[in-house]
This record gives C-alpha cells, structure tokens and sequence, in this order.
C-alpha cells in the first residue's frame, strides 16, 4: 500500500500533536518535528503502532537544519503529500513599546523565517507528488484584526496569510494546494509560552468560556488536506462561537 505522508512542524503540542493524532487515525505516515526530542519520541511511541512514523528533532529557524533534515529523510517517508507549517509562537503581550526586541526577533525568526524555510525545502516533493498536495499554514485571526499587545505576533501571521496567496499564484498548475488555517482563541501551550510560564494567566483566559481545542483545529487541518483534488479552501477563520469582534477603542480627552 503507497501511504500518504504528512510533514508536521510543532508535532510536540497542541496543534501539531493533535494533527498527527488525526492523520494517524487516517493511516497516513507522518514525519513529526520539534524542539523537544522527549516529547517527539513519546508520539512515536504512541504512534508507530498505527502508522510509519518518523520523529526528527528541528528547530524550523535553522535553514540548514531543515535542508539536511529533508535531504536525509529514510526511503517511505520522502514523497510528501501535505505539509503542515504550524509550529509559531506569541510572545511578550504587553504593549509594543514595553517589548524586549529579542522576542520580536524570535517571532519573526519562527512564524516568518521558520515557515518559509521548511517551504522552500519541501516545495520540490510536493510539486512531485503534484495533483492532491497541500500546504496547510497556520496563520491566526492575529493576522487580520489587530488587538492590543498584538504587535509583531499579528503582522508575522499577516504575512502567513499573504504568503499563502503569493504561494498559490506560482503553484498554479502543479496541482500543489495552499491553504491559510486561522484559529482564533484556541487552548493549548500557546498562553503559556506567549506568557513565559504564567499558568495562571493561561488558566484565566480560558475559564468561563469554551475555547477552541487543539483537536478541533486538527479536524480543520485533515479537512483541508483530503478535500478532492480540484478544491483548494484560501483561507479558513475558525472562532470558538463565544468569540467574536469588539467596538474601535476611542482616546478620549
Ligand atoms: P503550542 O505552544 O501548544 O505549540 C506550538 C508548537 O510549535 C510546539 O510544538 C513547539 O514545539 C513548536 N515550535 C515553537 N517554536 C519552534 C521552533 N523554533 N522550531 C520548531 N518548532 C517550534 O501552541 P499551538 O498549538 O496553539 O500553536 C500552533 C500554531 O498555531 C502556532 O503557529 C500558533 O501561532 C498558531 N495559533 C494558535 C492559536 C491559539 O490560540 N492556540 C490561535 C491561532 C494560531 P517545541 O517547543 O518542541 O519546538
Ligand atoms: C492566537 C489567537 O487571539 O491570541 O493566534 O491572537 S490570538
């Protein structure tokens, strides 16, 4: 049987551990990446029973890495059919001019530089495998309505979304999809690592109100990527129903 393969970045939590569960359900093989080897090796453990998996420890930032990652990747596991660039972080809530730069940078350096390297690097398979491929980004709402302390975090997933369109325009005729996935209020490690460790404050946005779960954006996800071939959804915004918009905040003398 020829598996379809999956290509996960942040496979280590929320989204990206949930994604693979999903995929896994479905038979596909998966190629799981992350920072964090323990974590990678217990979804292999949890997995390889299932489906063919292959844990590779990556930090996205590091363009070599990921080029010798995806060169070396193990015969049954290089004919990508749908890449999920969902590993990204928020950092630093408060306002703009109270932020240290570093966690700009680091925004920047995972959620753009990050994505756009694992892209460029999985692009060849995927036009190989043509008709069928995907590219699943995951943006955020952040990329489209700003908010307080939104700063950097909302204008790194404005470009997820723009690069997804751009990446559809050269793509046309491979067959290859592209899709921008942009959840809103969604509970995972995000609050707590935009937070730097603030259990608490990740507990008090999310009591009292039913947020997104990881697996909800994981069937999101797996939707996209097994539409027929001739479907590509641009972008999907997916709010828990008790979220919504808020008024203009107006200065006022
Ligand atoms: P989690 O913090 O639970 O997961 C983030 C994942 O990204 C982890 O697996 C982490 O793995 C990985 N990651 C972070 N930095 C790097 C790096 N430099 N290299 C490789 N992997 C990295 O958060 P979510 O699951 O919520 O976030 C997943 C994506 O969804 C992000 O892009 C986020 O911006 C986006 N998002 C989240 C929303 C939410 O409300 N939760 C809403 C909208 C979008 P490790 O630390 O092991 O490297
Ligand atoms: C994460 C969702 O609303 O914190 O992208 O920006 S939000």
């Amino acid at each position: 049987m020829n598996r379809k393969i999956a290509f996960i970045t942040g496979a280590t939590s929320g989204f990206g551990r949930a994604t693979a569960r999903r995929f896994a359900e479905a038979g596909w093989a998966l190629v799981l990446t992350g920072r964090r080897s323990e974590r990678l090796q217990a979804l292999e453990e949890e997995l390889a029973s299932q489906v063919p998996v292959h844990v590779a420890t990556l930090d996205v930032r590091d363009a070599e890495a990921v080029k010798t990652l995806v060169a070396g990747l193990p015969e049954g596991f290089r004919t990508i059919r749908c890449l999920v660039n969902n590993a990204g972080l928020a950092l630093a809530p408060e306002p703009a001019q109270k932020v240290d730069l570093q966690d700009w940078h680091t925004m920047i350096d995972t959620n753009i530089t990050g994505l756009v390297n694992v892209t460029h690097a999985l692009l060849p398979t995927l036009i190989e495998t043509g008709k069928g491929a995907s590219i699943v980004n995951i943006g955020s709402v952040a990329g489209q309505w700003p908010y307080p302390g939104g700063h950097v975090y909302g204008a790194s997933k404005a470009f997820v979304q723009q690069f997804t369109y751009n990446l559809r325009c050269d793509l046309q005729g491979t067959g290859v999809r592209v899709t921008d996935i942009a959840p809103g209020l969604a509970e995972t490690e995000f609050t707590l690592v935009r937070t730097k460790g603030n259990q608490a404050a990740s507990d008090a946005l999310y009591r009292g109100t039913t947020p997104l779960s990881a697996e909800d954006i994981a069937e999101q996800i797996f939707y996209v990527a097994t539409l027929p071939d001739h479907i590509n959804i641009n972008r999907l915004e997916v709010m828990p129903t008790r979220q919504a918009w808020s008024a203009f905040n107006i200065d006022r003398d």
